[in-house]
């Protein structure tokens, strides 16, 4: 009777301990949209309560005041505080979660190379700050592009961190990938599932629908069957999702800023609670085991099924040769970018 007291206190007691979470680039356009969704309660649960720890560099701490006004402003029963930085050692401290969305953008006329020298630099800072001061148990999503090789780089800075904590941002591309299946078939998204987005967060990406399941009518249909069009499944579905960050850009002359927001949500959320049985999702992870072919040391989108805070990687899904070159395809183009970010790495 008595522990079972206990243990009911412990567990009202753990639930009213703040969840500590950092998003960086905290004065930018995705997180205008993602910190609202966080703080209502949309990632870590509608009873947890949160404490947002917003970083951005120096010359936008004047607009990251207005965006704290804008939090409190919101009134929201979860947020229990909001602390805006520009500096790493209170930004990585106590961390349990970490969403890495800030990085240098590409500017005109700047090399690419140039470019992926000032990411690492600023991954390889970030990486150090979690390996000083966050939980070892910190959760690390990363949003910033490149964002599989910033990725990869964070946790190269991090050695006491297992490297299974970190992941890059694949699930804009994968729901893109639904929706347009879901548009096509007249059912909602929620009714496809299992499409898998393979590779960098880039256009070689390889959207695969292989293995998805379209609900329609009550019966689970192979997205083949449902869409009855393979030449669109092989051509203008796929290149509509690799081209579709462009594509808001051209319309929007601004980049994907609340799909992106919402993706990040779903992303961390299914990291905290898991992944609906016989469900899975794309995530970019640490490729370790030459899972499918894929060289290792590199993050790489993979599906994944996520379970008590920890993600595997579906095994076991046939592969045509179709898929194949594509899925080579991008992994040469990631382990040459990490090759060149190595460099700059030791450097
Ligand atoms: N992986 C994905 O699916 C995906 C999707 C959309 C956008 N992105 C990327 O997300 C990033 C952010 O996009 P956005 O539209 O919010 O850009 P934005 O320019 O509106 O905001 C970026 C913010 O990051 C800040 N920043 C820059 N360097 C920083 C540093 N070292 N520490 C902390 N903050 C820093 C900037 O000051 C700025 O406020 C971009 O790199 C974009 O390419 C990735
Ligand atoms: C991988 O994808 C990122 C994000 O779109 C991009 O910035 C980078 O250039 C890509 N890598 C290569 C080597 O093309
Ligand atoms: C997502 C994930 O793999 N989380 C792991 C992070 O590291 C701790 C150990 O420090 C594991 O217990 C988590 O499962």
């Amino acid at each position: 009777m008595l522990s079972k007291l206990a243990v009911f206190l412990y567990v009202v007691l753990q639930s009213a301990e703040p969840v500590r979470v950092l998003v960086t680039g905290a004065a930018g356009q995705i997180a205008y949209s993602l910190l609202f969704g966080i703080a209502k309660g949309d990632v870590f649960g509608k009873d947890q309560p949160i404490t947002l720890i917003l970083l951005d560099i120096t010359p936008m701490l004047p607009v990251l005041d207005g965006v704290v006004m804008e939090l409190q402003d919101c009134a929201l029963p979860l947020l229990r505080e909001v602390i805006p930085t520009d500096k790493e050692e209170v930004a990585f401290k106590d961390l349990d979660a970490a969403i890495l969305v800030g990085s240098m953008p590409r500017r005109e006329g700047m090399e690419r190379k140039d470019l992926l020298k000032a990411n690492v630099a600023i991954f390889k800072s970030q990486g150090a700050a979690l390996e000083k001061y966050a939980k070892k148990t910190v959760k690390v999503l990363v949003v910033g592009n490149p964002a599989n090789t910033n990725c990869l780089i964070a946790a190269k800075s991090a050695p006491s961190i297992p490297k299974e904590n970190f992941s890059c941002l694949t699930r804009l591309d994968h729901n893109r990938a639904r929706s347009q299946v879901a548009m096509r078939c007249g059912v909602p998204a929620t009714q496809v599932k299992n499409v898998i987005i393979w590779g960098n967060h880039s256009s070689t990406q390889y959207p695969d629908v292989h293995h998805c399941k379209v609900n329609m009518a009550g019966s689970d249909l192979a997205c083949f069957d449902a869409v009855k069009d393979d030449d669109w499944l092989k051509g203008a579905f796929i290149s509509t999702v690799q081209q579709r960050g462009a594509a808001v850009i051209a319309a929007r002359k601004l980049s994907s800023a609340m799909s992106a927001a919402k993706a990040i949500c779903d992303h961390m959320r299914d990291i905290w609670s898991g992944t609906p049985e016989g469900e899975f999702v794309s995530m970019g992870v640490y490729s370790s085991s030459n899972s499918y072919g894929v060289a290792e040391d590199l993050i790489y989108s993979f599906p994944v099924h996520i379970k008590d805070k920890q993600w595997k990687i579906v095994d076991g899904l046939a592969i045509n040769d179709f898929s194949r070159g594509k899925m080579d395809a991008t992994a040469a183009e990631l382990v040459e970018e990490r090759d060149t970010a190595v460099t700059f790495l030791s450097a």
